[in-house]
């Protein structure tokens, strides 16, 4: 009982003294960008998404009015690009890239529809019996483009999902980001499962609805689809 209150404590503290965070920077052709170049900004600073049922939850709060106002990147299938935070995610919970390709540009695209496919994702850092830990010290994550990726204009959307008081439903918190792409020397790869954003969530995952203080999770499946490596 003492163990199972110190960590209950331990819970609410960590939900309180840490601060928020936001995806501002986008890494491309080697180069880290400035402040929300090529990524849409949002209205909410640096709060989180809690209703998974939201139009905010696809490019966040702002993330669609923003759009034709924010850039696009050119980059090249099979290079790698990534995300910087403004301060370390200091939330337990897993991160996760989705993609989703405009049908003229990014800049007019209101990524509607099941239109998004899953192209990176980093779960849990290590899980034992007694912590289920995440990466919670870093500032920017890479991952590649798929290679065979069509040419044209996506939206490459970071969603990091923290978990520190996700044992009820609505108390997982989803921080996002939009980025606006370009995609050159892509192939002609098939990418899937395709989900809708809002949609792909309930809310009722056990990795998203799930207490990760008590009892220790003994297993952490990222939600969503399966990633498309192209
Ligand atoms: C743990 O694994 C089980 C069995 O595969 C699965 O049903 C459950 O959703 C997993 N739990 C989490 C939190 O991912
Ligand atoms: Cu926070």
């Amino acid at each position: 009982m003492k163990f199972l209150s110190t960590a209950l404590l331990f819970a609410a503290v960590i939900g309180q003294a840490s601060a928020h965070y936001r995806f501002f920077k986008l890494i491309a052709n080697g180069v880290t960008g400035a402040e929300y170049a090529s990524i849409r900004t949002s209205t909410n600073s640096n709060s989180p998404v809690t209703d998974v049922t939201s139009t905010d939850l696809r490019c966040n709060v702002g993330g669609l009015a923003s759009a034709a106002s924010t850039t696009t990147t050119t980059i090249t299938a099979g290079s790698t690009i990534g995300f910087v935070a403004d301060t370390v995610v200091s939330h337990p919970g897993p991160f996760i890239v989705y993609m989703a390709k405009a049908p003229s540009t990014a800049a007019a695209f209101d990524g509607s529809g099941a239109v998004w496919f899953k192209v990176w994702e980093k779960g849990t850092t290590s899980l034992t019996a007694t912590a289920i830990n995440f990466d919670v010290t870093s500032t920017q994550w890479t991952f590649p483009v798929p290679k065979s990726l069509p040419d044209g204009e996506y939206l490459v959307r970071i969603e990091h999902i923290a978990l520190h008081g996700a044992s009820s439903f609505g108390g997982a918190q989803f921080y996002i980001s939009c980025a606006q792409v370009k995609v050159t020397g892509g192939g002609s790869g098939t990418p899937g499962p395709k989900v809708a954003i809002p949609g792909v969530y309930t809310g009722n995952e056990p990795s998203i609805k799930l207490s990760i203080y008590w009892p220790i999770p003994t297993n952490y499946t990222v939600p969503g689809p399966a990633v498309w490596s192209g």
